[in-house]
């Protein structure tokens, strides 16, 4: 188990009420014999239930490790558990990864979408609170101005924090005791600092508490809540991305202010049933392209990175993780807008091997140029360096495989044969092109 849990044994304990059979995590396993195996859920029901109710009495021991790594982070628990997505979405994962990371201080504005359903049916909700009682604090807006909403949430708790950093400046002056004094500076030193604002914020509640005589320090145990710096995740489906959503989106990252914006691409409106958005790709059958999309795929990543200040990433977990714990931390430490693009296989694309393999679906279309890697930290050019880092390598594995292994492009060949070749040569030329595109840039 490695140093850090020395002398403490480990063990994957599957909920036998909750898993909904879709075999992702046996699929990508990858000891050479299987830690996990599939088997049917009946006699599993009776057989896993004491151990599933056991393995909830144990406690979280993430703090022994670095958890922002993809081994570490899995030590955490999620705050984001048993949705009520398709068996093998894509999507979840990352939705869950992120509560492991700052699920406690996050806060989610949600278009409306398939996360948005899975994300909160009433009456029962997937998002879940920690031992502390801390979790996303998690809100739905309409589809079309999921951006604005989610920005809107930002302004007001910046409003509320900067009213935060303003009573303490007054308080340095008051008659308090010097040490909640100094340690009001070091809050107001450390406010933009996730992790840095939550140490001195639960260091200063008890000290809050002793001078609560005063009124002004009162006002600030009435905003105790908002002491420690959110982390500000806009999240949603292509179709509201690239979409119907866009010009809020635009506006948003055009703001130049420190929110993180997650679009799960399924290169399809799921939730609606499949309809073609402008992320599905050419040569693609969706609702309203029924003979194959005739139009290439927007480059979303592209048009963000050219206002120069915005920090992109374009990540699928099942083909690369660490490089999307590395996209991920980056976009969330990073000071200015973020946008994370991430690849999310979905029943609409047919994946003829079937949604246990969504994981291996992602990894299939980077090796072949399907889908790129990169990411883009405005960071780096202020260091001098190269802001734009591919992680991809050059794609070698054959693109027309990969079409061919899901239905949403396979079927073109039954259904309309006369364009069907052309459109899959100009699908691949145009990934081609995206790629080059890509590779000029590093
Ligand atoms: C203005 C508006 N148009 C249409 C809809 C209906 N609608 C709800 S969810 C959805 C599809 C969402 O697709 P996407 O953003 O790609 O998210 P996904 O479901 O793929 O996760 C649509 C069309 C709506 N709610 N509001
Ligand atoms: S990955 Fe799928 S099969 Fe494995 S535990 Fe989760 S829901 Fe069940
Ligand atoms: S329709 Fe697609 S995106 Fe929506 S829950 Fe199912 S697999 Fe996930």
């Amino acid at each position: 188990m490695g140093k850090d849990f020395k002398d403490l044994k480990y063990r994957i304990q599957v909920s036998p009420y909750d898993c909904t059979g879709c075999s992702n995590c046996v699929d990508i396993c990858p000891a050479k014999n299987k830690a996990i195996v599939m088997k049917p859920i009946e006699p599993q029901m009776e057989a896993q239930k004491s151990n599933w109710e056991y393995a909830l009495t144990i406690s979280d021991k993430s703090e022994l490790t670095n958890i922002e790594t993809v081994r570490g982070s899995q030590f955490v628990q999620p705050l984001f558990e048993f949705s009520g997505a398709c068996a093998g979405c894509g999507e979840t994962p990352y939705v869950k990864l992120l509560t492991q990371l700052f699920g406690d201080r996050m806060m989610i504005a949600n278009a409306t979408g398939c996360s948005s359903i899975y994300g909160g049916s009433a009456p029962s909700v997937p998002y879940c609170t920690n031992k502390d009682g801390k979790g996303p604090t998690w809100a739905n807006s309409l589809f079309e101005d999921n951006a604005e909403f989610g920005y809107g949430m930002f302004l007001g708790v910046q409003q509320i924090r900067s009213k935060i950093a303003d009573t303490m400046t007054e308080l340095l002056e008051a008659n308090i005791s010097e040490e909640l004094k100094s340690k009001f500076k070091e809050w107001i030193e450390a406010k933009e600092d996730g992790k840095l604002s939550k140490k001195v914020s639960l260091d200063m509640l008890h000290l809050l508490e002793e001078n609560k005589d005063n009124q002004l320090v009162n006002e600030i145990i009435e905003r105790k809540d908002f002491l420690i710096k959110k982390s500000f995740w806009i999240v949603g489906g292509d179709g509201w991305a690239y979409d119907i959503g866009f010009g809020g989106l635009d506006h948003v990252i055009a703001s130049g202010d420190d929110v993180n914006i997650l679009v799960m691409d399924t290169e399809v409106y799921s939730n609606t049933g499949g309809q073609s958005s402008k992320a599905s790709p050419t040569a693609s059958i969706a609702k309203f392209t029924t003979s194959g999309k005739k139009v290439r795929k927007k480059d979303l990543g592209m048009m963000a990175m050219s206002y120069g200040h915005v920090y992109v990433a374009q990540v699928a977990m099942g083909a690369n993780q660490n490089q999307l714990m590395k996209a991920v931390k980056e976009a969330e430490a990073y000071k200015g807008p973020s946008v994370v693009i991430a690849y999310s296989p979905c029943i609409a694309h047919g994946i003829k091997e079937g949604m246990g393999k969504t994981q291996t679906q992602m990894k299939k279309a980077v090796e072949a140029g399907y889908w790129h890697l990169y990411r883009y930290n405005p960071e780096l050019k202020e260091e001098g360096k190269n802001p734009f880092i591919l992680d991809s390598k050059e794609p070698k594995a054959s693109f027309r495989e990969f079409l061919m292994g899901e239905v949403r492009y396979a079927s073109l060949v039954k259904t309309f044969p006369e364009v069907a070749e052309d459109l899959f040569v100009k699908s691949e030329e145009e990934a081609k092109e995206r790629y080059e595109s890509y590779l000029r840039l590093t």
